[in-house]
């Protein structure tokens, strides 16, 4: 397997000591409706396999965040590969992957996750109490995703926020890019509304730029980064299961990652929802997918930055 950036592939390592972290999770607790494994199980390697293509060299500048990343970058990065559910109950899946993560968090590891489908996402969020500190979730997605459950499946990608909303760990929620129509009906907004969610559409982005999301978040708090590809627009990321039009566009959104791990500590993010099978158009999405987490690692280690990971640094 080709490694993110050619970074050191550690896989299946026990005790992982780094700055930065980069863990595959392929799937997640599966509706019984969907194929096993989806598409977007497919995601993490394909993405891994542009790595060239987004960051022609990790030497070489990159005018988005005005630094090269060899510099920037602390030396301790790693790929840990793909968690992999081959078989076994999810249960069991689900708690080696929040473990893995509370070890990376205990020692304040930045962690860049990608999946998979959206329900990659909570077994990570199960982890943040590792912590010890009060965490945001900024999601940007088309989609609401609070459902209690689909179909009797309470972890699977209709559902991550609102796990979210439940962990005593996360403090608040911002969800940008929402629009159409998607699994969210009135009781799910009326329940994310109820919890406090600052649910920012498509079209309010588009009107109010980055400024109004930036707003949201509580000036010092950490901040856990969940991007589904499917909130971006599909002129720029073409290839998920629910293409819609309207979304967010990379010259927007770039620079609001920047400025959200300029000015808090991003404990980690994740991106999901690539669906590979889809990506002719010149591999794209993965294109963007890889331009989007290199904006946030720039900004999160570079001149100013939150720096990701321990403070001390
Ligand atoms: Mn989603």
């Amino acid at each position: 397997m080709k490694s993110f950036l050619d970074w050191p592939l550690v896989p299946d390592a026990r005790e992982v000591d780094a700055d930065v972290a980069l863990l595959g999770i392929a799937r997640s607790e599966p509706y019984p409706r969907d194929p096993q494994p989806n598409d977007q199980a497919g995601a993490p390697d394909a993405i891994r396999a542009q790595s060239a293509r987004f960051c022609y060299s990790v030497g070489n500048w990159d005018f988005d965040t005005g630094s090269d990343l060899a510099t920037v970058l602390p030396p301790r990065h790693l790929d840990l590969g793909n968690a992999l559910w081959v078989g076994g109950s999810y249960d069991d899946f689900a708690a080696s992957v929040t473990e893995r993560l509370r070890r990376l968090w205990r020692q304040q590891t930045q962690v860049v996750i990608l999946g998979g489908d959206h329900g990659v996402t909570i077994p990570v969020l199960d982890a943040l109490d590792a912590l010890g500190e009060p965490v945001h979730v900024l999601q940007i997605d088309a989609h609401l995703d609070w459902r209690e459950h689909v179909d009797g499946v309470r972890r699977g990608y209709s559902s991550p926020l609102r796990w979210a909303s439940t962990s005593p760990a996360v403090t608040g929620i911002t969800q940008v890019g929402l629009r159409a129509v998607g699994s969210a009906r009135r009781e799910e907004v009326e329940a994310a509304r109820a919890y406090g969610s600052h649910i920012i559409t498509a079209e309010r982005f588009h009107a109010d730029g980055a400024d109004a999301v930036l707003a949201t978040i509580p000036a010092g708090r950490a901040v856990y980064l969940t991007i589904d590809a499917d909130g971006m627009d599909p002129a720029e990321m073409p290839a998920v299961m629910a293409p819609t039009p309207g979304g967010l566009r990379f010259h927007q959104v770039a620079p609001l990652l920047r400025a959200v791990a300029r000015r808090h500590h991003l404990v980690g993010m994740d991106l999901v929802e690539v669906a590979p099978s889809y990506d002719a158009l010149n591999g794209m999405t993965c294109v963007t997918a890889g331009r989007l987490i290199l904006n946030v690692l720039g900004a999160s280690w570079g001149p100013g930055g939150g720096r990701g990971g321990r403070a001390d640094k």
